[in-house]
């Protein structure tokens, strides 16, 4: 089916179009677009002056032109309750894409609902409640007023803790700033509520404790940095799948050559040449293809390492960079803390505490700890210990003439949800830090990121350290309310199986509950949902963009907007905030998540003085924000008065890198980099360092798992599925490529198991089952798979064991399982192709 093939011409952008500052609403990159709209009964012309690209249409236009749309930038759409046509292109003059896109951003316009197209119909449009056996659509005022009604009658019968909260913290789609202050302030404010966790994460923490904890935060560079650098080093990242355009638009460059006047003008006085690339990864992803292509093979190593044994490979690095000198001693007497830290008796089997597996020390101390031999390490990890020496090399060896060479790290899911998190980050910064890659120009250790981030919250201290593990107190039975934004725990929690059966469990007896007392009023409706909680039922209320599967086992649905229809403010990965401006309507009675929690804020407050609560009531003042960008002056602005909407807009899709820093005029002023003058994030402004050897697999159970099953099931994204396939689960796009989550397996692996490409298997193991198709690949390792998370199709997180960290981290990525054909190729799976994902040079 070729997509999108009754499409034969599109409206021409007429010149008076109206042009408004668009940030792509899905990852980390936040490239820069632009939204046009005019009105849905005219269209400009081929004349230079007709159209908004002011160049003549009527000709052939150049390869390059900046003159076109695709069909999936357009769509019709409601602005101000009218019809307009819409496009959403890629924003040449922004520096982050200079006018690329992908094949995520550049559907935002066919991600929005129309009324007119037929997309994205399954976005929410009015509240809904549990009613008459079904959801049926409701006021706000009703369903705020069930929502504050049950929620304050919980939590004054029993305690904050009875409310289990799941919400987002990050930017992009679901959350920014303005969102997250809305949220953070009715929860962490108003309320303390410690049952908390993240959309990700079954806990309310950091995904990267050690970095911080050594005083480097984790976005601490610029994506410049990555065209001015020798070395690049991607550490669990498929940053072509999942960063596209900071791999294409600066990573790419560089490999390629491409970016030597700038290093020649920057870096005068050192040798250049194009970078190098390291890959440390169990698979060959494809960007390893893709960097290949760029710098030629022999520029790029792979590092196909034993999943988890990260930490080996990173202390081992880090030895033999310390044994040759490389370090650089003057920056870490003068940056980085100096006299060793107080030992605990047992370290280092064990770490300072739960809450510090690992110690914040001197350089002495880690080089001590940590040192693992080359060969040790070849072992633990399964790859050559030439190639360790080698990667050792390309990150630390001077250069001709002594020049020190820089070196930028990029890591994230691979090591986050990985084996020994806090360690394995603290480990990987080690190796930045004692090569002075830390604030300076080519350097940087940063998480290659997944959204956009924006968060601005009231203090969490109260969540406390390690924070509490969420899931496991809904499944033991505990709490009676659960607020809900922008999650999907259905698709992506881990120990998925047991979670949605006790889930279902526990809604379900607050639904029959309601149920019972049909057509008896408010009062007795409050009673009955209260006396089912009372039994260890669970009253749920979930605010999304969609239906989806946790909202179809809540009482209450409340129907969000998305960026683009609503103002939103966030930062990407190098800390870029731009206002993303509000270019068309929400669909039906949807409303910005700032909204909605001062909703919920302002009926508790009335509900609380109506049951004579007057203090308590007092809690939910502050609320009254007529719009986002109110809840944005609340929040953020309150703390940065120069940045303001207007600043933002009139700095278009650059805006400035966080922190501000002050005004020249009516413009920002950003920040490139973090701690060029070596001042790290902490209360002496000294770096520590990582004291943390190799332990082998920590999470409970997942040694014994590795053992008992044949397959290790890595897992993770694809180019073109956006997280949960919120969207995508409704883009014909999409689900013509993947009907299915795919899972990567050797082709010798298939034919073993008589799996044919494209069949359906089961992939099971003691905590779950699930499904997928087989897609074969040759370079998959034996035993080794790779499957797509998050599909409404076959849940990744079913057959991920409940085993966490100190920290409460879950550890996604190591889970082992059997595999057993299901049925012959799937009917919605006939026509995909099964080649090879690498492109052949
Ligand atoms: N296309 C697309 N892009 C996205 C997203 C998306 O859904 N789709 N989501 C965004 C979000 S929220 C996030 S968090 C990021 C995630 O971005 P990434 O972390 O880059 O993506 P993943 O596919 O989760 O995992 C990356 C790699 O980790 C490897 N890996 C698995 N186990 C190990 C291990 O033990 N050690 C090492 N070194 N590597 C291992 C996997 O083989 C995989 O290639 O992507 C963001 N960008
Ligand atoms: N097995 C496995 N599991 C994983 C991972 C993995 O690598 N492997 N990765 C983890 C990671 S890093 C991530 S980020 C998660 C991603 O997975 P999820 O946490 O499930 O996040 P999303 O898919 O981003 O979307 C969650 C919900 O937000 C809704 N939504 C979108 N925009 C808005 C909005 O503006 N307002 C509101 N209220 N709702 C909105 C969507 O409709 C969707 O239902 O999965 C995690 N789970
Ligand atoms: S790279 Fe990320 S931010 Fe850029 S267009 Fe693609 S999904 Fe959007
Ligand atoms: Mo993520």
């Amino acid at each position: 089916m070729a997509y999108k093939r009754h499409i034969d011409r599109l409206p021409i952008i007429p010149a008076d179009a109206k042009v408004q500052n668009a940030v792509c609403h899905y990852c980390i990159v936040g490239c820069g677009y632009k939204a046009y709209t005019w009105p849905i009964n005219r269209q400009g012309g081929t004349d230079p002056s007709q159209n908004v690209f002011g160049v003549d249409l009527s000709e052939q236009q150049p390869q390059d032109t900046e003159a076109w749309y695709a069909p999936s930038m357009y769509n019709i759409v409601k602005q101000d309750g009218r019809d307009v046509q819409l496009v959403i292109k890629p924003d040449v003059n922004c520096v982050v894409n200079s006018g690329l896109g992908s094949v995520r951003g550049a559907r935002m316009a066919e991600n929005h609902p129309s009324t007119v197209t037929g997309t994205q119909g399954h976005r929410l449009t009015d509240p809904l409640t549990w009613r008459y056996g079904s959801y049926q659509q409701t006021s706000w005022e009703d369903a705020f007023d069930l929502v504050a009604r049950v929620t304050a009658r919980v939590v004054m019968d029993g305690s904050e803790d009875d409310l289990i909260v799941s919400m987002f913290d990050h930017g992009g789609s679901g959350g920014g700033y303005e969102n997250t202050w809305g949220t953070g302030k009715l929860y962490f404010e108003s309320m303390k509520v410690k049952n908390v966790r993240i959309h990700n994460r079954p806990a309310y923490n950091s995904e990267v404790h050690a970095t911080r904890d050594m005083g480097v935060g984790e976005l601490n560079n610029a994506y410049e940095d990555a065209e001015l650098t020798d070395t690049l080093v991607a550490w669990g990242c498929n940053p072509l799948e999942c960063q596209t355009n900071y791999f294409l638009n600066h990573w790419v460059p560089n490999l390629q050559g491409m970016t030597s006047d700038k290093k020649a003008e920057l870096l005068p006085d050192e040798p250049q040449e194009p970078a190098k690339i390291i890959f440390i990864d169990p698979r060959r992803n494809v960007s390893v293809n893709a960097a290949e292509q760029a710098a030629g093979p022999d520029n790029v190593l792979h590092l196909p390492i034993n999943s988890g044994t990260d930490l080996a490979l990173a202390n081992a690095i880090f030895t033999h960079i310390v044994e040759q000198g490389w370090h650089d001693q003057d920056f870490i007497d003068a940056h980085t803390l100096r006299e060793a830290a107080e030992h605990p008796a047992e370290f280092p089997a064990k770490g300072a505490s739960d809450a510090y597996p690992g110690l914040l020390t001197s350089f002495e101390d880690a080089v001590e700890a940590n040192r693992m031999s080359l060969e040790e390490a070849a072992e633990i990890c399964g790859v050559p210990a030439d190639d360790i020496r080698k990667a050792a090399e390309w990150m630390a060896e001077p250069k001709e003439g002594g020049a020190r060479r820089r070196m930028m790290i990029g890591y994230e899911k691979g090591i986050i949800w990985g084996n020994d998190n806090y360690r394995t980050n603290g480990a990987i910064v080690n190796i930045s830090l004692a090569t002075r890659n830390i604030g300076q120009l080519g350097g940087g250790c940063v998480r290659m990121g997944g959204h956009q981030e924006g968060y601005f919250r009231p203090s969490e201290g109260h969540v406390g350290r390690p924070a509490a593990y969420v899931d496991q107190l809904i499944i033991d039975g505990k709490g009676g309310v659960h607020h809900i934004w922008a999650c999907n725990h259905y698709r992506t929690t881990l120990n998925a199986t047991e979670f949605k059966r006790i889930y279902n469990h526990r809604t379900n007896m607050v639904k029959e509950a309601m149920d019972s007392v049909a057509g008896q009023g408010r009062d007795a409706l409050v009673d009955a949902i209260v006396g089912a909680i009372a039994e260890g039922g669970l009253f749920a209320v979930n605010v999304d963009i969609i239906q989806n599967e946790m909202g179809s086992q809540a009482h209450v649905v409340l129907p969000a907007a998305q960026q683009g229809e609503m103002n939103l403010t966030s930062m990407n990965g190098e800390r870029r905030m731009r206002l993303a401006e509000k270019y068309m309507d929400p669909p039906g009675h949807a409303m910005p998540d700032c909204l909605i929690a001062a909703g919920i804020a302002r009926h508790m407050e009335r509900v609380l003085s109506e049951t004579g609560n007057s203090d308590y009531a007092a809690n939910f003042q502050g609320y009254d924000w007529k719009n986002e960008e109110d809840a944005f002056r609340d929040g953020y602005q309150s703390a940065h008065p120069d940045v303001t909407y207007e600043r933002l807009r009139a700095m278009g899709t650059n805006g400035f890198q966080e922190p501000p820093q002050g005004l020249d005029g009516e413009t920002i002023i950003g920040t490139d980099r973090l701690y060029k003058d070596g001042k790290f994030s902490t209360d002496d402004g000294l770096a520590r360092f990582m004291a943390g050897p190799w332990r082998g697999l920590v999470t409970p159970g997942k040694q014994e798992e590795s053992e008992s099953y044949t397959f290790l099931i890595n897992n993770g994204r694809s180019n073109l599925n956006w997280q949960n396939w919120f969207l995508d689960q409704e883009n014909e796009f999409v689900t013509d490529r993947w009907p299915y989550p795919f899972i990567e397996m050797n082709p010798e692996d298939m034919a073993e198991n008589s799996i044919e490409p494209g069949d359906l298997v089961e992939i099971f193991n003691g905590n779950g089952a699930t499904q997928a198709i087989a897609y074969p690949t040759e370079t998959a390792t034996r035993g080794e798979t790779f499957m797509l998370f998050g599909s409404p199709r076959g849940t990744q997180g079913n057959i991920v064991s409940k085993g966490v960290n100190e920290l409460v981290i879950p550890v996604y990525k190591q889970t082992w399982a059997d595999i057993r054909k299901i049925a012959d190729v799937p009917e919605a799976a006939r026509h995909i192709s099964f080649k090879s994902k690498e492109f052949r040079f």
